[in-house]
Protein backbone atom coordinates (compact mmCIF):
# COMPACT_ATOMS: atom_id res chain seq x y z
CA UNK A 1 0.00 0.00 0.00
CA UNK A 2 1.09 3.34 -0.75
CA UNK A 3 1.79 5.66 2.20
CA UNK A 4 -0.42 8.14 0.26
CA UNK A 5 -3.46 5.75 0.37
CA UNK A 6 -3.87 5.22 3.18
CA UNK A 7 -7.37 6.26 4.53
CA UNK A 8 -9.24 7.99 7.81
CA UNK A 9 -9.04 4.47 9.30
CA UNK A 10 -5.27 3.85 8.77
CA UNK A 11 -5.03 7.08 10.87
CA UNK A 12 -7.38 5.89 13.46
CA UNK A 13 -5.22 2.94 13.35
CA UNK A 14 -2.16 4.88 14.02
CA UNK A 15 -3.24 6.62 17.23
CA UNK A 16 -4.13 3.48 18.79
CA UNK A 17 -2.62 1.20 20.96
CA UNK A 18 -1.27 -1.12 18.76
CA UNK A 19 0.74 1.62 17.12
CA UNK A 20 1.85 3.04 20.44
CA UNK A 21 2.85 -0.35 21.43
CA UNK A 22 4.58 -1.12 18.26
CA UNK A 23 6.23 2.18 17.99
CA UNK A 24 7.39 1.87 21.83
CA UNK A 25 9.05 -1.34 21.53
CA UNK A 26 10.65 -0.52 18.31
CA UNK A 27 12.60 2.80 20.32
CA UNK A 28 13.71 0.47 23.11
CA UNK A 29 17.72 0.11 22.98
CA UNK A 30 16.88 -3.73 22.17
CA UNK A 31 14.16 -3.36 19.91
CA UNK A 32 10.90 -5.63 20.62
CA UNK A 33 7.85 -6.56 19.40
CA UNK A 34 4.83 -7.78 21.78
CA UNK A 35 3.70 -11.40 20.36
CA UNK A 36 -0.03 -10.72 20.99
CA UNK A 37 -0.05 -8.94 17.63
CA UNK A 38 0.95 -11.56 15.89
CA UNK A 39 -2.84 -12.88 15.79
CA UNK A 40 -4.58 -11.24 12.59
CA UNK A 41 -6.38 -13.74 10.03
CA UNK A 42 -3.45 -14.72 8.43
CA UNK A 43 -1.61 -15.01 11.93
CA UNK A 44 -4.49 -17.35 13.04
CA UNK A 45 -4.70 -19.85 10.29
CA UNK A 46 -0.33 -19.79 10.02
CA UNK A 47 -0.72 -20.87 14.07
CA UNK A 48 -2.98 -23.21 13.01
CA UNK A 49 -0.64 -24.77 10.74
CA UNK A 50 1.71 -24.85 13.15
CA UNK A 51 0.15 -26.72 15.46
CA UNK A 52 -0.12 -29.48 13.04
CA UNK A 53 3.42 -29.33 11.82
CA UNK A 54 5.50 -32.12 12.33
CA UNK A 55 7.90 -30.74 15.05
CA UNK A 56 5.61 -28.24 16.89
CA UNK A 57 4.27 -31.28 19.79
CA UNK A 58 3.08 -29.27 22.18
CA UNK A 59 -0.87 -29.17 20.83
CA UNK A 60 -0.15 -33.56 20.42
CA UNK A 61 0.76 -33.53 23.69
CA UNK A 62 -2.08 -31.97 24.93
CA UNK A 63 -4.50 -32.98 22.92
CA UNK A 64 -3.08 -36.77 23.66
CA UNK A 65 -4.02 -35.38 27.25
CA UNK A 66 -7.58 -34.21 27.15
CA UNK A 67 -8.52 -37.47 24.84
CA UNK A 68 -7.26 -39.87 26.97
CA UNK A 69 -7.45 -38.50 30.76
CA UNK A 70 -10.46 -36.64 30.35
CA UNK A 71 -11.86 -38.44 33.37
CA UNK A 72 -9.13 -37.68 35.55
CA UNK A 73 -8.94 -34.13 34.65
CA UNK A 74 -12.50 -33.65 35.54
CA UNK A 75 -12.49 -35.67 38.55
CA UNK A 76 -10.19 -33.35 39.94
CA UNK A 77 -11.12 -30.34 38.53
CA UNK A 78 -15.48 -31.22 40.08
CA UNK A 79 -14.23 -32.63 43.54
CA UNK A 80 -18.04 -32.65 44.59
CA UNK A 81 -19.37 -29.88 42.74
CA UNK A 82 -22.28 -31.33 40.04
CA UNK A 83 -22.61 -27.47 39.07
CA UNK A 84 -19.86 -25.22 37.80
CA UNK A 85 -18.75 -22.19 35.50
CA UNK A 86 -16.18 -23.55 33.00
CA UNK A 87 -14.32 -20.82 31.92
CA UNK A 88 -11.87 -20.64 29.11
CA UNK A 89 -9.16 -17.96 28.90
CA UNK A 90 -7.59 -17.55 25.07
CA UNK A 91 -10.40 -20.26 23.79
CA UNK A 92 -9.09 -20.65 19.85
CA UNK A 93 -10.85 -23.22 18.52
CA UNK A 94 -11.67 -25.49 22.08
CA UNK A 95 -10.65 -28.74 20.26
CA UNK A 96 -8.92 -29.89 23.12
CA UNK A 97 -12.07 -28.42 25.80
CA UNK A 98 -14.73 -30.45 23.75
CA UNK A 99 -13.01 -33.69 24.98
CA UNK A 100 -13.97 -32.34 28.61
CA UNK A 101 -17.23 -30.73 27.66
CA UNK A 102 -17.93 -34.45 26.21
CA UNK A 103 -17.26 -36.30 29.27
CA UNK A 104 -19.12 -33.46 31.81
CA UNK A 105 -22.56 -33.64 29.50
CA UNK A 106 -21.92 -37.64 29.99
CA UNK A 107 -21.96 -36.99 33.60
CA UNK A 108 -24.75 -34.83 33.47
CA UNK A 109 -22.60 -32.05 35.37
CA UNK A 110 -24.64 -28.81 34.86
CA UNK A 111 -22.22 -26.26 33.44
CA UNK A 112 -21.94 -23.07 31.14
CA UNK A 113 -19.22 -23.02 29.00
CA UNK A 114 -17.71 -19.11 28.80
CA UNK A 115 -15.34 -18.66 26.73
CA UNK A 116 -13.44 -15.28 27.20
CA UNK A 117 -10.94 -14.25 23.76
CA UNK A 118 -10.16 -10.73 22.92
CA UNK A 119 -11.01 -11.96 19.53
CA UNK A 120 -14.87 -11.69 17.82
CA UNK A 121 -13.99 -13.67 14.80
CA UNK A 122 -13.06 -16.72 17.17
CA UNK A 123 -15.67 -16.47 19.34
CA UNK A 124 -18.28 -16.75 16.24
CA UNK A 125 -16.45 -19.95 15.06
CA UNK A 126 -16.31 -20.90 18.51
CA UNK A 127 -19.80 -20.81 18.79
CA UNK A 128 -21.00 -22.12 16.04
CA UNK A 129 -18.83 -25.15 16.53
CA UNK A 130 -19.73 -26.02 19.80
CA UNK A 131 -23.17 -25.59 19.49
CA UNK A 132 -22.81 -27.95 16.28
CA UNK A 133 -21.11 -30.86 18.37
CA UNK A 134 -23.04 -30.17 21.21
CA UNK A 135 -26.45 -28.65 20.50
CA UNK A 136 -27.57 -29.10 24.52
CA UNK A 137 -24.95 -26.40 25.57
CA UNK A 138 -25.75 -23.57 27.80
CA UNK A 139 -22.44 -21.06 26.34
CA UNK A 140 -22.08 -17.36 27.32
CA UNK A 141 -18.83 -16.00 25.86
CA UNK A 142 -17.47 -13.24 27.03
CA UNK A 143 -15.28 -10.92 23.90
CA UNK A 144 -12.78 -8.60 25.65
CA UNK A 145 -9.49 -8.71 27.86
CA UNK A 146 -9.27 -12.12 30.22
CA UNK A 147 -9.44 -10.55 33.26
CA UNK A 148 -12.44 -8.11 32.26
CA UNK A 149 -13.89 -11.25 31.13
CA UNK A 150 -13.12 -13.31 34.91
CA UNK A 151 -14.06 -10.35 36.66
CA UNK A 152 -17.42 -9.75 34.97
CA UNK A 153 -18.29 -13.35 35.54
CA UNK A 154 -16.88 -12.98 39.03
CA UNK A 155 -19.74 -10.29 39.60
CA UNK A 156 -22.23 -12.45 37.93
CA UNK A 157 -21.70 -15.84 38.48
CA UNK A 158 -22.42 -17.46 41.89
CA UNK A 159 -21.23 -21.17 40.84
CA UNK A 160 -17.83 -22.63 41.68
CA UNK A 161 -15.53 -22.26 38.80
CA UNK A 162 -13.09 -24.18 37.04
CA UNK A 163 -10.87 -21.85 34.84
CA UNK A 164 -8.98 -23.35 32.13
CA UNK A 165 -5.65 -21.76 30.65
CA UNK A 166 -4.65 -24.07 27.82
CA UNK A 167 -2.07 -24.12 25.28
CA UNK A 168 0.78 -23.09 27.40
CA UNK A 169 -0.31 -19.60 26.87
CA UNK A 170 1.29 -19.29 30.19
CA UNK A 171 5.06 -19.73 28.55
CA UNK A 172 4.37 -16.53 26.13
CA UNK A 173 5.26 -14.60 29.28
CA UNK A 174 8.02 -14.10 30.98
CA UNK A 175 8.62 -15.73 34.52
CA UNK A 176 8.07 -12.65 36.16
CA UNK A 177 5.27 -11.51 34.12
CA UNK A 178 3.39 -15.44 34.41
CA UNK A 179 3.81 -15.11 38.46
CA UNK A 180 2.01 -11.50 37.99
CA UNK A 181 -0.83 -13.32 36.56
CA UNK A 182 -1.12 -16.38 38.42
CA UNK A 183 -1.89 -13.70 41.68
CA UNK A 184 -3.81 -11.74 39.07
CA UNK A 185 -5.84 -15.30 38.48
CA UNK A 186 -6.45 -15.94 41.91
CA UNK A 187 -7.75 -12.50 43.18
CA UNK A 188 -10.51 -13.06 40.67
CA UNK A 189 -11.05 -16.34 42.12
CA UNK A 190 -13.03 -17.70 45.03
CA UNK A 191 -11.48 -19.82 47.92
CA UNK A 192 -12.19 -23.73 46.59
CA UNK A 193 -12.76 -22.65 42.71
CA UNK A 194 -9.82 -24.69 40.59
CA UNK A 195 -7.96 -23.86 37.54
CA UNK A 196 -5.88 -26.03 35.10
CA UNK A 197 -2.79 -24.57 32.94
CA UNK A 198 -1.05 -26.24 30.02
CA UNK A 199 2.37 -26.15 30.87
CA UNK A 200 5.48 -27.14 28.63
CA UNK A 201 8.01 -28.96 29.98
CA UNK A 202 11.88 -28.71 29.84
CA UNK A 203 13.33 -31.44 27.44
CA UNK A 204 16.00 -32.17 25.36
CA UNK A 205 17.00 -28.78 23.94
CA UNK A 206 17.05 -30.28 20.07
CA UNK A 207 13.41 -31.01 20.59
CA UNK A 208 12.46 -27.36 21.75
CA UNK A 209 14.55 -25.92 19.12
CA UNK A 210 13.17 -27.80 16.50
CA UNK A 211 9.07 -26.95 17.72
CA UNK A 212 10.61 -23.36 17.08
CA UNK A 213 12.39 -23.49 13.71
CA UNK A 214 10.40 -25.85 11.87
CA UNK A 215 11.83 -27.05 8.51
CA UNK A 216 8.77 -26.03 6.46
CA UNK A 217 8.96 -22.14 7.55
CA UNK A 218 5.70 -21.58 9.26
CA UNK A 219 7.33 -20.04 12.42
CA UNK A 220 9.20 -18.09 10.30
CA UNK A 221 6.19 -17.06 8.44
CA UNK A 222 4.83 -16.48 11.67
CA UNK A 223 6.82 -13.82 12.60
CA UNK A 224 6.80 -12.27 9.54
CA UNK A 225 3.52 -11.92 9.31
CA UNK A 226 4.01 -9.18 11.96
CA UNK A 227 6.03 -6.97 9.62
CA UNK A 228 2.94 -7.26 6.99
CA UNK A 229 0.37 -6.46 9.42
CA UNK A 230 2.11 -3.48 10.22
CA UNK A 231 2.33 -2.58 7.02
CA UNK A 232 -1.01 -3.25 6.30
CA UNK A 233 -2.57 -1.41 9.19
CA UNK A 234 -0.11 0.95 10.20
CA UNK A 235 1.30 2.42 6.63
CA UNK A 236 5.22 0.65 7.86
CA UNK A 237 7.04 -0.48 4.81
CA UNK A 238 8.80 -3.20 6.23
CA UNK A 239 10.64 -5.32 3.52
CA UNK A 240 10.82 -8.85 4.99
CA UNK A 241 13.59 -9.58 2.66
CA UNK A 242 15.77 -7.65 4.75
CA UNK A 243 15.18 -9.84 7.97
CA UNK A 244 15.61 -13.39 8.83
CA UNK A 245 13.80 -14.98 11.81
CA UNK A 246 16.16 -16.44 14.28
CA UNK A 247 15.12 -18.52 17.38
CA UNK A 248 17.27 -19.77 20.53
CA UNK A 249 16.41 -22.34 23.15
CA UNK A 250 18.61 -21.79 26.22
CA UNK A 251 18.10 -25.29 28.19
CA UNK A 252 19.34 -23.72 32.08
CA UNK A 253 16.83 -21.10 31.82
CA UNK A 254 14.07 -22.64 29.86
CA UNK A 255 13.34 -19.70 27.42
CA UNK A 256 13.01 -19.65 23.97
CA UNK A 257 13.28 -16.87 22.09
CA UNK A 258 12.58 -15.17 18.76
CA UNK A 259 14.01 -12.67 16.95
CA UNK A 260 14.48 -10.93 14.12
CA UNK A 261 17.82 -9.99 12.50
CA UNK A 262 18.02 -7.22 10.55
CA UNK A 263 20.24 -8.38 7.20
CA UNK A 264 21.25 -4.77 6.09
CA UNK A 265 22.00 -1.31 7.81
CA UNK A 266 18.47 0.03 6.87
CA UNK A 267 15.72 2.62 7.83
CA UNK A 268 11.59 1.59 8.34
CA UNK A 269 8.98 4.16 7.56
CA UNK A 270 6.17 4.79 9.62
CA UNK A 271 4.00 7.45 8.51
CA UNK A 272 5.58 9.75 11.24
CA UNK A 273 8.56 8.21 12.40
CA UNK A 274 11.23 6.20 11.17
CA UNK A 275 12.98 3.63 12.80
CA UNK A 276 16.90 2.67 12.05
CA UNK A 277 18.26 -0.72 11.84
CA UNK A 278 21.72 -1.53 11.85
CA UNK A 279 23.10 -4.71 9.65
CA UNK A 280 22.87 -7.79 12.92
CA UNK A 281 20.28 -5.88 14.75
CA UNK A 282 17.60 -8.09 16.76
CA UNK A 283 13.72 -7.30 17.51
CA UNK A 284 12.88 -9.51 19.78
CA UNK A 285 9.81 -11.06 18.72
CA UNK A 286 8.62 -13.79 21.25
CA UNK A 287 9.40 -15.98 24.47
CA UNK A 288 8.20 -19.56 25.09
CA UNK A 289 9.08 -20.20 28.29
CA UNK A 290 9.17 -24.32 29.36
CA UNK A 291 9.35 -25.08 33.14
CA UNK A 292 10.53 -27.92 35.35
CA UNK A 293 7.75 -29.59 37.04
CA UNK A 294 8.79 -28.36 40.77
CA UNK A 295 8.66 -24.79 39.38
CA UNK A 296 4.75 -24.76 38.21
CA UNK A 297 4.17 -26.22 42.16
CA UNK A 298 6.22 -23.31 43.04
CA UNK A 299 4.07 -21.19 41.09
CA UNK A 300 1.15 -22.25 42.38
CA UNK A 301 2.14 -21.72 45.70
CA UNK A 302 3.97 -17.99 45.52
CA UNK A 303 0.59 -17.07 43.48
CA UNK A 304 -1.69 -18.33 46.36
CA UNK A 305 -2.85 -21.27 44.74
CA UNK A 306 -2.88 -24.92 46.03
CA UNK A 307 -1.33 -27.38 43.38
CA UNK A 308 -4.01 -30.70 43.45
CA UNK A 309 -3.11 -32.85 40.68
CA UNK A 310 -1.34 -33.01 37.41
CA UNK A 311 -1.45 -34.86 34.76
CA UNK A 312 1.04 -35.24 31.57
CA UNK A 313 1.39 -36.93 27.82
CA UNK A 314 2.96 -40.37 27.81
CA UNK A 315 6.54 -38.91 26.81
CA UNK A 316 6.20 -36.74 30.08
CA UNK A 317 6.90 -33.51 27.76
CA UNK A 318 3.76 -31.24 28.69
CA UNK A 319 1.70 -30.99 31.84
CA UNK A 320 -1.68 -29.82 32.50
CA UNK A 321 -1.69 -29.30 36.46
CA UNK A 322 -4.82 -28.54 38.79
CA UNK A 323 -4.42 -25.80 41.08
CA UNK A 324 -6.70 -24.72 43.73
CA UNK A 325 -7.79 -21.30 44.79
C1 LIG B 1 0.62 -19.75 21.62
N1 LIG B 1 1.94 -20.14 22.12
C2 LIG B 1 1.83 -21.02 23.27
C3 LIG B 1 2.85 -20.64 21.09
C4 LIG B 1 4.20 -21.07 21.72
O1 LIG B 1 4.50 -22.25 21.65
O2 LIG B 1 4.88 -20.24 22.31
C5 LIG B 1 3.11 -19.61 20.00
C6 LIG B 1 4.13 -20.04 19.00
N2 LIG B 1 5.12 -19.33 18.59
C7 LIG B 1 5.82 -20.00 17.67
N3 LIG B 1 5.28 -21.17 17.55
C8 LIG B 1 4.20 -21.24 18.36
Amino acid sequence: MRREDLDQNDLSNRSGVFYQDVLSGLREPMKRLPSKYFYDAAGDLLFQKIMRCPEYYLTRCEEEIFRDKAGELLEHLLQANRQVDLIELGAGDASKTQHLIGEMLQQQIHFTYRPIDISPHVLEQLGDRMRTAFPTIDLQAFQGDYFDGLADMATTGALPKVVLFLGANLGNMTRQQAAQFCVRLRSLLHTGDRVLLGIDLMKNPRIIQAAYADEAGLTWQFNMNLLRRMNKELGADFNEELFEHYCQYDPVSGTCSSYLVSLLDHVVHFPDEQVLFEKDELIHMEVSQKYRFEETQALARASGFMPVHAVADKRNWFVDVIWEA
